[in-house]
C-alpha cells in the first residue's frame, strides 16, 4: 500500500515538474513574442558596445567584462522599460529612437579612439579649435568600415518591426494599466541588475568612476553608456558651480589680493637664470624619505641624491595634491592655484583663463613644450596644456610604443627619456630658448611590475662569523614582497632612468645652458604598516616589533603625513660647489611657491600667485593643504582631528592655529573661485 502511495506521488510530482516547465517555456516564448522588438532593442544595444569595447581594448578580459555588460544591460534595460509606456504602435518609434542614439555614442566613440586613442567627452565640444583642426582629417583618415557596423542595430530593429508588423502585433490594443504594469515589471528587473552592479562596485571602481580620468578603466568595467552619462555630469558640473555666486567670488578675490602684498621683492636669486633653457622633470610618485636609504649598502636613488647634492635640494618640500593628483601638481607647480573643491582643474575646468609658467615664459619668447609617453587625454592634458601655455605637448601618438619596453602604465621612462632626446634636439636647433617639461610614468601605483624594474634586492644580508672562525651570509626578508618593498625597486629603477637621461642629455649638448627642475608629483600612497614594518624590522622572526618593545619606533598618523613630502631639486651643470646654487633648503615650501620663486629666478611673475617666494618668506611659510590641513617649520595641524603635532621646540599658540586655519581656508576659498568663476580672464577678453 506504502509503495502504491510512494509510487503516485512520484508520479504526481513529475507530471508538476513537467506542466510547470510546459508552462514556463510557454511563457518564454510567450514574453519573446510579445518583446521580440524590446529584446532585440536590448540585445543590439548591448552588442554595439561589446563591438566597441572589442575594437578598442582588445584583450578578452576588457571587451568581454563581465561587469560591463552587466552595466550595459542595465542602462539599456531600464532606458528600454519605457517604452511600454506607449500604446504598441508608438512603441517601435520609441525604441528606435533610443537604438539610434546609443548606435550613436558607440559610432562616435569609435570614430574618437581611432584618432586620439580614447574615448570621446561632450566637453571636448567646447574645444572647437581641434574640431575644425582634425575635421577633415577625421572623415579622410579615421572613419574606417569597422565603424559603420553599429548601424546593423538599427537596421536590425527596424528589420524585426516590419516582421512583427506583418503578424499584426503591434496594433494590438493595450490597456494604460497592462502598459504600466509591463513598465514597472521591465523596470524593476533593470532595478535588480543595478543592485547587482552596485554590489560588485570596488573601492576602486569607484574611486575611478569619480575622478574621471582613466577612461578606459570606466568604459571597461561600467560600459560606454555609463561612461557617456557620467561624462555630461562631469562636463556640466562646473558650468552650473559657476552659475552662483560670482559677483560675491569677485568681491573676495578683489579684496584677497588687495591685501596680499604681491610686489616684486629682490633678492639674492632675482634674475639669476634669466633666459635659461629650462627642462622640468616630474618625478611621478618620488618622496624624500626614499632618498635616505639605502638596501645592502645600495642607494634606492644613487641619481636623484648626486643631483640633490649638487644643486639646490628642497627638503622639507610638499606637494598639495587633491584627487587630480599628477595633474594636479601640474596645476600647482605652473599656476600658483591650488586644486579644485569638487571634480578637478585638468577635467572640469579646462577652458578656463590659467597664467602658467609656459604662458609668462612665452612673452620672453621661450619655445614651450611637455612630453609625456601616455595618451594625450589622460587628465584631459591635450585641453590643459594648452590652457597653461605649451605651444606643443608630445603624447603617446609621438613615441614608438613597443610591447617589451611597457612597464606599468605604459612606456617605459627609460624608452622615454630615450625617445625624448632627438626630439628635444631638434626643438633647441629651432628655437634659441625653451622650456621643457618631461613626465615621467614608470614608477606609478601599483609598482607591481617587480620584474622590469631590475635587480634590485630590499632584502637584508649580513655576514655571520661562527664560531669556528668561518663566515656565512644570511639573507633577512625584510621587505622583499611588500607594496613598499616593490616600490623601492620601482623607483630604483626610474631613478636610473633618471640617471641615464642626464647623461644622454649631456651628451647631446642640452644641458649646457639648461635649468633642470625635478619634483615629486605626490606621495606614493603606501599602506602605513609597510613603514611599520620598515622602522622596526625584526629580522629574528621576520616580523614587525610589538608596540611595546623598547626599540619600537612610533610611525604614526602624523609621521606618515609629514613622510609625504617629496624632493624638489633645482640644478645647473654649473651648480656644484657654487655656494648660492649648491645648498639644502630647510624652510618648508609647497608646490604653489615654486611659481613665484621660480619667477623671481627667470624673471616673471605673476601677481595673482597664492604662494611665495621661499627667498622672501623663508621660515614664516604656510603650506596649505587642499583638506585643509596645513604645515609650518614648527608645526602640522591637521583639519580633521582639529590637532596638531609640533614640529620643533618653539611654543605654539591657540591665536597662530586659529590664524593659520583661517589663512588656509580663506586661500582655498579663494583659489577656487578662480578657477570656478574664471576671474583671472582679462577683461578685454571676456565676451559681452
Ligand atoms: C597619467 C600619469 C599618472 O598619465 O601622469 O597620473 P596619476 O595617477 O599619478 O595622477
Ligand atoms: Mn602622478
Amino acid at each position: 500500500m506504502k509503495r502504491i502511495k510512494n509510487g503516485f506521488n512520484e508520479l504526481k510530482n513529475k507530471l508538476t515538474k513537467y506542466f510547470t516547465k510546459v508552462k514556463r517555456d510557454h511563457l518564454v516564448r510567450e514574453y519573446f513574442k510579445e518583446n521580440m522588438l524590446f529584446i532585440t532593442f536590448v540585445i543590439t544595444c548591448v552588442l554595439n558596445s561589446t563591438i566597441l569595447r572589442f575594437f578598442c581594448m582588445h584583450t578578452i578580459e576588457n571587451y568581454l567584462s563581465v561587469k560591463a555588460i552587466l552595466a550595459d544591460l542595465t542602462v539599456v534595460i531600464i532606458a528600454g522599460s519605457f517604452g511600454y509606456l506607449f500604446k504598441p504602435k508608438n512603441r517601435f518609434t520609441y525604441f528606435m529612437i533610443l537604438e539610434i542614439f546609443f548606435t550613436a555614442i558607440c559610432m562616435i566613440n569609435s570614430v574618437y579612439y581611432t584618432f586620439y586613442t580614447s574615448f570621446a567627452s561632450v566637453s571636448m565640444l567646447v574645444l572647437t579649435q581641434y574640431i575644425g583642426d582634425v575635421g577633415d582629417a577625421v572623415v579622410e583618415n579615421v572613419l574606417q568600415l569597422k565603424d559603420l557596423i553599429y548601424i546593423i542595430g538599427p537596421l536590425l530593429l527596424l528589420f524585426v518591426y516590419l516582421k512583427t508588423k506583418k503578424k499584426s502585433n503591434n496594433k494590438k490594443i493595450e490597456l494604460k494599466s497592462i502598459r504600466k504594469k509591463k513598465t514597472l515589471k521591465t523596470l524593476s528587473f533593470g532595478g535588480c541588475l543595478l543592485l547587482l552592479f552596485l554590489v560588485t562596485m570596488t573601492s576602486l571602481d569607484v574611486s575611478r568612476f569619480v575622478k574621471q580620468w582613466n577612461k578606459e578603466y570606466i568604459v571597461m568595467r561600467f560600459g560606454i553608456y555609463v561612461y557617456q552619462a557620467n561624462d555630461l555630469v562631469t562636463s556640466l558640473q562646473p558650468k552650473i558651480n559657476a552659475m552662483f555666486g560670482f559677483d560675491q567670488a569677485k568681491k573676495e578675490f578683489t579684496e584677497y589680493f588687495d591685501n596680499k602684498d604681491n610686489t616684486k621683492v629682490t633678492n639674492e636669486y632675482t634674475d639669476i637664470f634669466k633666459g635659461k633653457n629650462v627642462l622640468v622633470i616630474h618625478g611621478e610618485s618620488m618622496m624624500t624619505n626614499a632618498m635616505k636609504l639605502s638596501f645592502n649598502g645600495q642607494e634606492v636613488t644613487p641619481n636623484l641624491n648626486k643631483l640633490a647634492s649638487e644643486g639646490m635640494f628642497f627638503s622639507n618640500f610638499y606637494s598639495q595634491v587633491s584627487v587630480g593628483t599628477s595633474s594636479d601638481t601640474e596645476l600647482t607647480f605652473n599656476t600658483s592655484l591650488m586644486p579644485t573643491k569638487s571634480g578637478t582643474a585638468f577635467v572640469s575646468y579646462s577652458d578656463r583663463y590659467y597664467i602658467g609658467i609656459p604662458k609668462l615664459l612665452k612673452e620672453q619668447d621661450y619655445y614651450t613644450y611637455s612630453m609625456h609617453a601616455n595618451n594625450a587625454d589622460f587628465w584631459n592634458r591635450r585641453a590643459m596644456h594648452n590652457s597653461l601655455g605649451y605651444d606643443r605637448f608630445i603624447a603617446k601618438a609621438e613615441y614608438e610604443v613597443k610591447k617589451e619596453n611597457i612597464i606599468g602604465l605604459g612606456l617605459s621612462d627609460k624608452e622615454f627619456f630615450a625617445q625624448s632626446i632627438p626630439k628635444m634636439q631638434d626643438i633647441a636647433k629651432e628655437h634659441s630658448k625653451w622650456y621643457a617639461l618631461s613626465i615621467m610614468l614608470s614608477n606609478h601605483t601599483p609598482f607591481s611590475d617587480v620584474t622590469k624594474y631590475g635587480e634590485f634586492p630590499v632584502d637584508m644580508k649580513e655576514t655571520i662569523t661562527k664560531e669556528d672562525g668561518t663566515t656565512e651570509e644570511v639573507t633577512y626578508p625584510y621587505m622583499e614582497g611588500t607594496k613598499l618593498g616593490n616600490y623601492f625597486k620601482s623607483l630604483h629603477y626610474a631613478d636610473s632612468a633618471l640617471g641615464e637621461y642626464m647623461d644622454e642629455l649631456d651628451k647631446a649638448g642640452l644641458l649646457e645652458n639648461t635649468v633642470v627642475i625635478i619634483y615629486g608629483d605626490h606621495d606614493a600612497r603606501l599602506p602605513r604598516k609597510d613603514y611599520n614594518r620598515l622602522y622596526n624590522y625584526d629580522k629574528e622572526n621576520d616580523k614587525t616589533l610589538d608596540s611595546e618593545d623598547p626599540n619600537y619606533h612610533e610611525y604614526d598618523s602624523y609621521q606618515y603625513e609629514i613622510g609625504r613630502r617629496v624632493p624638489l631639486i633645482i640644478w645647473t651643470k654649473n651648480s656644484k660647489g657654487n655656494s648660492k646654487l649648491n645648498r639644502e633648503i630647510t624652510d618648508v615650501m609647497g608646490m604653489y611657491d615654486c611659481q613665484p620663486t621660480l619667477g623671481n629666478m627667470f624673471g616673471f611673475s605673476n601677481q595673482y600667485a597664492l604662494g611665495n617666494d621661499i627667498f622672501n618668506i623663508k621660515d614664516k611659510n604656510i603650506v596649505a593643504f587642499p583638506n585643509g590641513n596645513w604645515v609650518t617649520n614648527k608645526v602640522y595641524y591637521n583639519s580633521q582631528k582639529q590637532a596638531y603635532l609640533s614640529l620643533n621646540e618653539e611654543p605654539i599658540t591657540e591665536e597662530e592655529i586659529t590664524n593659520n586655519t583661517e589663512y588656509t581656508n580663506k586661500l582655498l576659498d579663494v583659489s577656487n573661485n578662480i578657477i570656478v568663476f574664471n576671474l583671472l580672464k582679462p577683461e578685454e577678453e571676456i565676451e559681452e
